[in-house]
């Protein structure tokens, strides 16, 4: 669907964010914005504790949702587009892991943005195809992954990719 993450009434939302866990622009900033200060909290007594050196690519570590509708913000860091090697392998990485995570926590329902696609540069039908294959071969209890997507053209994209 198209529409803003931060919205969604779903058990998990997904942040493309970035390693160091303090938020940023995009996707990061509009959860962490709408979320409030209690999302940070719990990320920096997880870089205090697990990810001393910030949760590295293609992982994902799971916090409150804060003030937003869901109930847990699941961060995940997509690779950069121009610098990382094995990116696609990285990219899909995302997307189980977040998975994984959500399978831990029991959230049934669980959003994601078009992880990488922004300031990490991804051409977005690509983005969308890794999106769509990783979560379609996934292992998962998660009963209902729903992509939200910015704007015309990466929903689009990722319809031509279902
Ligand atoms: N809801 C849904 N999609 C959105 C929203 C929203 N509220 N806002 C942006 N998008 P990006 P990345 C789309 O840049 O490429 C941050 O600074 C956006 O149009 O959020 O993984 C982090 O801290 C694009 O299609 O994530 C990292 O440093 C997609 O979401 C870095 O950006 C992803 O764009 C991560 O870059």
């Amino acid at each position: 669907m198209q529409g803003d993450i931060t919205e969604q009434e779903v058990d998990a939302v997904v942040n493309a964010a970035n390693s160091s866990l303090m938020g940023g622009g995009g996707v990061d900033g509009a959860i962490h914005r709408r979320g409030g200060p209690a999302i940070l909290d719990e990320c920096r007594a997880l870089r205090a504790s697990r990810y001393g050196r910030g949760l590295p690519t293609g992982q994902a570590v799971a916090t409150t949702a804060g003030n937003l509708p869901a109930r847990w913000v699941i961060h995940t860091v997509g690779p950069v587009h121009s610098r990382d090697e094995d990116r696609s392998a990285l990219l899909a990485s995302c997307y189980r892991e977040s998975l994984k995570v959500a399978d831990s926590l029991g959230a049934a329902t669980v959003a994601f943005p078009a992880i990488s696609a922004g300031i990490y540069g991804w051409p977005m039908d690509d983005a969308a195809r890794v999106a769509v294959t990783t979560v379609r071969a996934a292992s998962t209890s998660v009963e209902e992954v729903r992509f939200v997507l910015f704007g015309a053209d990466a929903l689009a994209a990722f319809e031509r990719a279902l």
